[in-house]
């Protein structure tokens, strides 16, 4: 079987890159076996860093295995290789051997200890040597039917007395141009890639490394260079499916290209299941549904559409659960907010801004849990006057906003009046103002106070 079309989404991956490539390759081997491929082809999810901890316990919950971590797409030795080469004992003879190499058209065998372990090769150049070394005998004045007879002699002989045993072991994770190089330097032209075991799983010729194979990818969640897997100019990408500005990644082929300004992949991958007439299983359906709510802040953030409005009801019905109760539940799995290291809460997604002469901070941090956050507020400050002195802000604002209550508590460290007068409020240095209906620094906060 060729190796697995790869799923993936973007480098630092959140819930919608790891719940949408898992979705797909459910699809993906879903329609395989539907049209009669599967034997041939498989999707298989991976992630290029961490899991978010939403998707590990919305994953764990459903018992849905977590994709495995890409380090890259370079082409591998594990591409090339022949995987399960034939082999012969260590104690079979050179004509049985000679016989197999023949009928398989092929010029090494594996030749394995009594455990069946790796021993060495036995090659056809090995065994013509010996054919060839007979002749010698002729030129040191021996007659022919001496010659004939150690010829036939030889075919008794025991595969181990001709084998190689200097020959390039090859990891399966490799790199194919690092063993490209090795097995041009080798005197062989076959190296072989043994398991932890010390079992002979693979070998590779000359003639395989020469086709320089391209792994398979599917892109979800990203179009761009930057945040795709290492080694993705040397992949071919044979599809993408995305909700982001259409950037770099080019190909030499036509490809499906799916990109629709809407919430998240998850939604246009609903979608797909929707149109194949693919039924979405609860795991998936989770899955899916946990990756449209995190994406568009439980359909609150200016990206939702009305086609991620009618996904998510979709989705629900199947799960039979209320969405928004749900994305709570999903936002919740983030990890209390008592956890959040402070550091990454205020500047996570924070923002500098030219104010006159100045420089100011605007952050937010997005919560289902405001109380939790305010009781951290000590710690909070302290790290927002710090940042504010150590970088010369004019004031560090910090909006907590509270998706549920569809507001945020505005914090000021440093000058307040900037802020108290482009609001009509009064920031101290203790406790916070709330102003309801203020989600968006873009749209709602950042303008106003920069004056535009
Ligand atoms: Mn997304």
């Amino acid at each position: 079987m060729a190796s697995p079309v790869i799923i993936v989404g973007h480098r630092n991956p959140d819930n919608d890159s790891i719940c949408s490539a898992v979705a797909l390759a459910y699809l993906k081997n879903e329609l395989a076996k539907r049209d009669g491929t599967a034997d041939t082809l498989v999707y298989e999810p991976a992630r290029l860093g961490p899991m978010p901890p939403e998707s590990k316990s919305i994953l764990a919950e459903y018992g849905i295995e977590a994709p495995k971590v890409l380090p890259h797409v370079h082409a591998r030795v594990i591409d090339v290789m022949t995987a399960d080469p034939i082999s012969v004992p260590y104690d079979v003879t050179v004509l049985d051997a000679g016989r197999l190499l023949r009928q398989e058209n092929i010029r090494a065998l594996v030749v394995t200890n009594e455990d069946g372990t790796y021993r060495g090769l036995i090659t056809t150049r090995a065994i013509a040597n010996r054919y060839i070394s007979s002749t010698d005998r002729l030129e040191e004045g021996a007659n022919a039917m001496a010659v004939a007879a150690d010829l036939i002699e030889s075919l008794g002989q025991k595969v181990d007395e001709l084998i190689e045993r200097d020959v390039l072991q090859l990891d399966r994770e490799g790199l194919l141009k690092d063993a490209v190089e090795d097995l041009m330097a080798s005197s062989l032209r076959e190296a072989v890639v043994l398991d932890e075991d010390g079992f002979c799983i693979g070998i590779v010729t000359r003639s395989d490394v020469a086709q320089r194979p391209k792994r398979r990818v599917i892109l979800v969640d990203h179009n761009e260079t930057r945040q795709a897997a290492l080694g993705i100019e040397e992949a071919e990408v044979i599809e993408i499916v995305d909700h982001h500005r259409i950037a770099d990644v080019m190909t030499a082929n036509p490809i499906p290209f799916t990109n629709l300004p809407v919430g998240s992949t998850a939604t246009i991958i609903t979608m797909e299941f929707r149109k194949y007439g693919v039924e979405v299983p609860k795991g998936i359906a989770a899955a899916l549904l946990s990756a449209i709510m995190t994406d568009t802040v439980i359909l609150k953030s200016p990206t939702a559409t009305a086609i991620d409005v009618e996904q998510v009801r979709y989705l629900a019905e199947i799960l039979e659960v209320d969405p928004t109760e749900f994305g709570l539940k999903v936002f919740r799995a983030r990890g209390g907010e008592g956890r959040f290291p402070i550091k990454e809460l205020v500047e996570a997604d924070s923002k500098e801004f030219q104010l006159g002469d100045h420089v100011v901070l605007i952050a937010q941090h997005e919560t289902v849990d405001l109380p939790a956050v305010m009781q951290r507020e000590d710690e909070i400050r302290a790290h927002m006057a710090q940042i504010r002195e150590t970088r010369g802000y004019e004031f560090v604002l910090l909006l907590v906003t509270d998706i549920m209550a569809e507001g945020s508590m505005f914090m000021v460290e440093g000058n307040p009046r900037t802020v108290n007068r482009t609001f009509g409020i009064e920031c101290t240095h203790e406790g916070g103002v709330w102003m309801p209906g203020i989600l968006s620094r873009k749209k709602q906060v950042a303008p106003r106070i920069l004056g535009m």
